[in-house]
């Protein structure tokens, strides 16, 4: 099996290469593909290196999957023309992810989805929808879920790696007395929180909250959830985490939810009770694979109210990992 990965040079892709290697995804070859910016450079694939090529002029023939992480405009020129050459393209950007003949699939919610990919494409979510998924769709199947109130702390790894070097260096010009230059944020990140995430739109929400509505409603396949979210950029490197307020139809108890994180696949229960006995990006998500779910407790302003706080590593299970995943089952596919 013949597998490409464009972004190769990303903060994702360079994340996908590993989890190919770390995973023992079986490839005969790997090629690693980027702008013509990088190409001639090295990228690690488990213990080897390979040479980045340009990706306007290589030949997509004879690739069997397509992993896609180089942002949306590059994915639309390019994504169809891997699949016209025969790949399946799973791809990490926001370009296909509304198409309905583009499964937008998580790999332990709605496998089912990748029984039908008429286009050649697969659709990976958002980061912040991947890791909310994982926590939510247990207790969707098992009493409905009504309506969701969501608040989310991202990290600035969402962003890319520019924004990763903008955090540090805002951080070091600010313990030096210095000013902190905005670049990529339209104002300082470091010590700050900006409520901002993605394009502004027309209804006043951005890009990035309407992302979680419509997500969310494709992969569960209802329509009928009502989604409210808020986005905000924090100053974390890796892990995004998310205050959900959860309606359910059907009452559910805490302690009903716990057991149904507990068996989830993908999920881990952290809820202690107690100070430290939660999961945050720093002591749980970072680096690992599991979307982490604490803070869960019964809404005491609603009769079906229930709260969690689910943190992920969003470069992992929000956006690699899951990537991997999908890559995995298509490839077992009899
Ligand atoms: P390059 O390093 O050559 O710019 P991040 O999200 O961390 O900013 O990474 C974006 C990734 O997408 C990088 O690997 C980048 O490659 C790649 N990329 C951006 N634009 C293009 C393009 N036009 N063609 C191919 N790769 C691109
Ligand atoms: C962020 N979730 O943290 C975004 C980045 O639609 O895949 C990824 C954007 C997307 O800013």
């Amino acid at each position: 099996m013949k597998v490409a990965v464009v972004g190769a040079t990303g903060a994702v892709g360079e994340v996908m290469l590993s989890i190919l290697a770390e995973r023992k995804f079986p490839a005969d070859e790997v090629v690693a593909l980027a702008s013509e910016r990088s190409a001639g450079s090295e990228v690690e694939y488990g213990n080897r290196k390979l040479t980045v090529r340009d990706l306007a002029s290589f030949d997509p023939v004879g690739v069997d999957i397509a992993l896609f992480s180089a942002g949306g405009e590059t994915s639309k020129a390019y994504a169809p023309k891997f699949a016209a050459a025969g790949a399946i393209v799973i791809d990490n950007s926001s370009a296909f992810r509304q198409d309905p003949d583009v499964p937008l699939v998580v790999s332990e919610v709605n496998p089912e989805a990748l029984n039908d990919i008429p286009k050649g494409i697969v659709a990976n979510p958002n980061c912040s929808t991947m890791q909310l998924m994982v926590a939510i769709a247990p207790i969707h199947r098992k009493v409905g879920i009504e309506r969701l109130n969501i608040a989310t702390y991202q990290s600035v790894s969402g962003t890319g790696k520019r924004a990763m070097e903008e955090l540090g260096k805002q951080t070091a010009d600010l313990l030096n007395f210095n000013a902190a230059e905005p670049s990529v944020y339209p104002v300082q990140i470091a010590f700050n929180v900006i409520p901002h995430g993605g394009d502004f739109l027309d209804n006043g929400y951005t890009s990035e909250e309407m992302k979680l509505v419509w997500e969310t409603r494709k992969i569960l396949g209802d329509p009928s959830i009502q989604i409210n979210a808020t986005v905000v950029r924090v100053p974390v490197f890796f892990g995004h985490s998310e205050a959900v307020a959860i309606e359910t139809r059907e009452k559910i108890s805490a302690a009903e939810v716990r057991q149904l994180i507990d068996q989830a696949p993908g999920a881990e229960l952290v809820d202690m009770r107690e100070p430290g006995g939660y999961p945050t990006p720093v002591t749980h998500a970072s680096g690992n694979d599991a979307v982490f779910v604490g803070r869960i407790r019964e809404d005491i302003s609603h009769p079906r109210g229930i709260n969690m706080w689910v943190v992920s590593d969003n470069i992992r299970k929000g956006a690699a990992l899951n990537a991997v995943q999908i890559a995995e089952l298509i490839a077992n596919k009899p």
